[in-house]
């Protein structure tokens, strides 16, 4: 048999390890035990190598011509037309008016070169990513509590001997489903509590004795933390000594959670006070692990919504000691990485701080070029996009990795935003929605074909391999970019060789709160990767706040957060979220035939009493209005979930976008737009959508 190649899954955060076999004309995909999945993989795991050989893949450069269709051309042709872009747009309008979209799907050297590029071949400041959709709340609720971000703290495996784990808004048995494996032991134990306003397939795993469902109206958890923090420290269950030498600012806390008693939380949430006063209970009673997912995150108040959740683990003493914790779940396969080397608008690599004199210092000098020619921070994602082809906004722009078109928040403004650019580039592999607007498109190599690490959801530093050739006509992402910057007369050189570039990352994050010096690729050759910060000299730290927190003196924050007002549900609710089949916007998925079979087409959950007031039956298609603008989905009913909420996952094109439903607004303190609550009307639709 051929020899295999030992890499991670495409997809998800949880990297996944399996095992790619040549045969005969494709990749055998096999599982390999790693702590994350230990050999199990998901649905798209085992699917992933489909799309390596699908008649969809790109195979030359795509420009635009004057007959306004994509034609084929040469990747001299195509390179020196993506650079005339860039340059004429600076030329005219000056380097802001070029934007770059990362995403956290990039490997670290990818994300990396991304934001050196546009921060020193291009000189803009007007970078930006698909993270800010995903990770931004929870990675400010991090910092501004705990002074670090990094999703957990701990390996996922610590979960395994946990008596409780209370799972706010994520639903990983659709979205990570191995990982369910290490919420056995908490399951044997009743302890697992799923809050969701949906009995999602995660909240089933609660039934017969395994834990509590805890089904709040959408939107309210902010308020449900609340009454969880008033019951612990009114119940005397405050672990004072840990809150003494361990954190600031409690009685402050204290003071602001003084009206949120559990009667009140009820009215507010739905959720009856004995069953708020049982969860606190439960989770004090040793043990515990508290973790948050995009249901509580995706809100104009989600840092505050994370804040309360790590207040709750703070004033419980779960992080920073081994057996307990806070942690957030991070999504995208490096949604971990892709936060931490430069393509946030306001961070340089090593998750530092661009406005930070000393950070820009060390930045500057691994790149060798003067300090002051790095612009300053840029604008966040939704803010980007909103600026496209305006006056003073971004007017030429580079799309790496993301699908904007259907995943961006009121994507039916974004799609006509696309279309006001002077020049718009993506580089994919398929013709994905926001491709095929462009007026250059770049075919790169997929995962299985390229060399580079990801970092996992526990800050696991992994390593990616080649198991197949780069196909005819596709180029490496890296090599694109080091040809674009020296056609762009970049001051400093740009490596196309991923090892080389994960040196160079190494040295730039030195010192700071990522730090990856001291890892490389020789270090990751064998054994199950290395969590940073693994200073040079160092072996990684698995557990971070063992000792200290991330601020200066050591100690976590207690900051009191409340809502803004306590206005009840809505008369119908929207909340979108994800399908075990399908992957984000679906670029990828609805391409691999098993899984589009699977699930072909948006279906709106509905209750039925909901479907019965309304007038809509199981099946039939209908109109999702808000607001903003309409989608089109087909009836699913269920009584799983609350009468007051309707779900839609996010992952269908055209007419069946989710998010031509979903307004741009946006958390004031990460900018991270709310995608899980919109207020909408349903009725019935006449017309079947076309796609
Ligand atoms: N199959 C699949 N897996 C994926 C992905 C994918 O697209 N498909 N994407 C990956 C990525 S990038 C991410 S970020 C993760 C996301 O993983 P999750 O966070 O698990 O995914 P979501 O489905 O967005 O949201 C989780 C749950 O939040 C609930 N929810 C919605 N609104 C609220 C609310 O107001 N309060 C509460 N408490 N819950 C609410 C929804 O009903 C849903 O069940 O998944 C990763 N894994
Ligand atoms: N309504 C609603 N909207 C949401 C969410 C939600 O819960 N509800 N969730 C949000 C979240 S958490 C996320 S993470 C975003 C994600 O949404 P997107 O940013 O759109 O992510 P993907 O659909 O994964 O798009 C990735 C695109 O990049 C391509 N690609 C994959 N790997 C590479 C690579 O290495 N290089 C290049 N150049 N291209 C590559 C893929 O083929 C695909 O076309 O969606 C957000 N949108
Ligand atoms: S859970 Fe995530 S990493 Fe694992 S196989 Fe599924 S998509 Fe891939
Ligand atoms: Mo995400």
């Amino acid at each position: 048999m051929a020899a295999s190649t030992e890499t991670h899954c495409p997809y998800c955060a949880l990297q996944c390890a399996m095992a790619l076999t040549p045969d005969e004309h494709r990749l055998q995909v096999t599982g390999r035990d790693f702590p994350t999945n230990r050999g199990g993989l998901c649905r798209k795991g085992w699917s992933s190598a489909e799309l390596l050989t699908s008649a969809h893949r790109l195979t030359a450069p795509l420009l635009r011509g004057d007959d306004g269709e994509l034609h084929p051309v040469g990747w001299d042709e195509a390179l020196d037309a993506a650079a005339d872009a860039i340059r004429r747009t600076r030329a005219s309008y000056g380097a802001d008016a070029v934007g770059v979209f990362g995403s956290g799907g990039l490997t670290n050297e990818k994300a990396y070169q991304l934001g050196k590029f546009a921060r020193v071949g291009v000189g803009t400041s007007r970078i930006d990513y698909n993270g800010r959709f995903c990770m931004s709340s929870a990675a400010a609720a991090s910092r501004r509590s705990l002074g670090t971000d990094r999703g957990l703290p701990f390996p996922v495996a610590d979960l395994d001997d946990a008596q409780t784990v209370m799972l706010l808004g994520s639903n990983v048995a659709d979205t990570m489903p191995p990982f369910v494996q290490h919420l056995a032991g908490a399951r044997a134990r009743g302890g697992l509590v799923v809050v969701d306003p949906r009995r999602s397939a995660t909240a089933a795993l609660t039934a017969d004795g395994s834990g509590l469902h805890v089904q709040p109206a959408p939107g309210t958890d902010l308020a449900l933390l609340l009454g969880l923090c008033h019951v612990i420290v009114n119940e005397g269950l405050v672990d004072t000594g840990f809150v003494e030498s361990r954190t600031t600012g409690y009685e402050a806390l204290v003071r602001s959670l003084t009206t949120w008693w559990p009667q009140r939380v009820a009215g507010i949430t739905g959720v009856p006070a004995e069953t708020i006063r049982t969860t606190a209970h439960r989770l004090a009673g040793g043990g515990a692990y508290v973790l948050t997912g995009r249901g509580v995150e995706q809100h104009v108040n989600g840092t505050d919504t994370a804040t309360a959740a790590i207040n709750l683990a703070l004033l419980l003493g779960l992080p920073g000691r081994a057996g307990s914790g806070y942690g957030t779940l991070t999504g995208q396969g490096n949604g971990q990485g892709g936060r931490e080397h430069g393509q946030k608008c306001d961070q340089l690599p090593g998750y530092r701080s661009i406005t930070d004199p000393a950070a820009r210092a060390h930045v500057a000098g691994v790149w060798g070029v003067p300090e002051e020619s790095l612009p300053g921070p840029g604008l966040p994602a939704v803010e980007m996009l909103r600026s496209l082809g305006r006056p003073d906004g971004v007017r030429c722009l580079l799309v790496h990795g993301s699908n904007p078109a259907v995943s961006a928040p009121d994507a039916g403004a974004v799609t006509d935003a696309l279309r006001r650019l002077d020049f718009l580039v993506v580089a994919d592999f398929v013709l994905s929605e926001t491709a095929a607007e462009a007026d250059l498109v770049l075919p790169v190599p997929q995962w299985a074909e390229e060399e580079g690490t990801m970092t996992t959801l526990e800050g696991r530093v992994v390593r990616r391999r080649r198991a197949a050739a780069v196909p005819d006509g596709a180029r490496d992402e890296l090599w694109i970019l080091a040809e674009l910057a020296r056609r762009l007369d970049a001051p400093t050189t740009f490596d196309a060789a991923a090892e080389r570039v994960f040196d160079e990352l190494a040295r730039a994050s030195a010192g700071g709160p990522a730090d990856y010096s001291g890892i490389g690729y020789a270090l990751l050759e064998s054994g199950d990767g290395v969590h940073w910060p693994c200073p040079a000299g160092s072996v990684g730290t698995p557990r971070l706040f063992l000792e200290d927190f991330g601020h200066p003196d050591g100690r976590a924050r207690l900051v009191p957060v409340t809502p803004a007002g306590d206005a009840g549900p809505g008369a119908l609710t929207l909340v979108t979220g994800r399908l075990l089949e399908h992957y984000q916007s679906g670029a990828q998925t609805r391409l691999v035939p098993e899984l589009d079979r699977a699930q072909p087409e948006a279906r709106l959950e509905l209750h039925p009493a909901t479907a019965d007031r309304l007038g809509l039956v199981d099946g039939q298609w209908a109109r999702v209005a808000s607001g903003t603008g309409t989608a089109r989905a087909r009836v699913l009913l269920t009584d799983g979930v609350r009468p007051d909420t309707a779900f839609l996952p996010f992952h269908f094109p055209g007419a069946q976008r989710a998010n031509l439903v979903t307004r741009d607004a946006t958390d004031p303190v990460s900018g991270m737009p709310e995608f899980k609550t919109t207020a909408v009307r349903v009725t019935p639709e006449e017309e079947v959508p076309t796609v």
